[in-house]
């Protein structure tokens, strides 16, 4: 069976990584407006390298959680999993999924805004960092904000479109597109979250509770 998954932040919530829009989540903390738009980076760069090397440094002490690795063990199944990820994180990656599409970038990766030379993040971005290839004082993290393209969508709506079985886990379903991708499927569709989200009434099927505790009951 071809499976596309998409992931969102409560996939990593239970590995001590903060969701966006939960209570006490990130948007609730910081206005996405100065630290999630390159509007927001063009006037302080300093302020959003300090929340994003704040969120790389959590990312390095947390550890995948069982939902991470049952889907792991799903994409070493039989069938022909497709593992799209909102997340910036790399929990999947670590948990053993041997291809993650990130849509929203990578947490651990930097990006020149001159050339778009990408290499590997230092532990610690500052507006000084200058880009190994170009030179340019232009270095960013590698990771999608609002009014920006995210990442591999042809890749992304063709797995989507062909799929016999597309699964939402964790994510609010309040970012595009993303959230719109459950239109594209032809196929079954599954919500997996703790409650319902946004576009809930657009899935066949849900699951809710701890990504935790439902995402390997669904696996197994
Ligand atoms: C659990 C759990 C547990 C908790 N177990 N579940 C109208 C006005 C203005 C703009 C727009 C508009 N309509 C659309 C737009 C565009 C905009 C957008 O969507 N805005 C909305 C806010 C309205 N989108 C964009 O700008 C995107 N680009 C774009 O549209 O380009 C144009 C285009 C694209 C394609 C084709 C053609 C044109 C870019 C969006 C970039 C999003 N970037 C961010 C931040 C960067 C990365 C980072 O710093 O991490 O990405 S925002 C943030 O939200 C992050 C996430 O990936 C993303 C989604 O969040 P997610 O994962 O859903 O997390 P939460 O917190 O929202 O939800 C967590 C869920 O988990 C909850 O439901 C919980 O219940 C659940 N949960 N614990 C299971 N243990």
């Amino acid at each position: 069976m071809k499976i596309a998954i998409l992931t969102g932040a409560g996939v990593s919530a239970e590995s001590g990584l903060g969701t966006f829009r939960d209570v006490g989540g990130l948007w609730t903390q910081y206005d996405l407006n100065e630290v999630a738009t390159p509007e927001g980076f063009a006037r302080n760069p300093a302020l959003v390298h300090d929340f994003y090397n704040a969120r790389r440094a959590n990312c390095a002490s947390a550890a995948p959680n069982a939902a991470h690795q049952a889907l792991a063990v799903l994409a070493a199944s039989t069938h022909e999993v497709t593992l799209i990820t909102q997340n910036v994180d790399d929990l999947h990656a670590r948990a053993g999924s041997p291809k993650v599409i990130h849509m929203h970038g990578q947490l651990m990766r930097a990006l020149c805004a001159d050339c778009d030379a990408r290499w590997n993040a230092p532990e610690v971005m500052s507006p000084q960092d200058d880009c190994p290839a170009c030179g340019a004082s232009a270095t960013r993290p590698d990771v999608v904000w609002f009014g920006e393209i995210p990442y591999h969508m042809d890749e992304i709506a063709h797995a989507v479109a062909t799929a016999d079985l597309f699964v939402a886990i964790g994510t609010s379903a309040e970012v595009y597109p993303a959230a719109g991708l459950v239109e594209l499927a032809q196929g079954q569709t599954l919500e997996i979250n703790l409650e319902p989200s946004a576009r809930a009434n657009a899935f066949d099927d849900h699951r809710f509770g701890p990504a935790t505790q439902v995402v390997p009951a669904w696996v197994a």
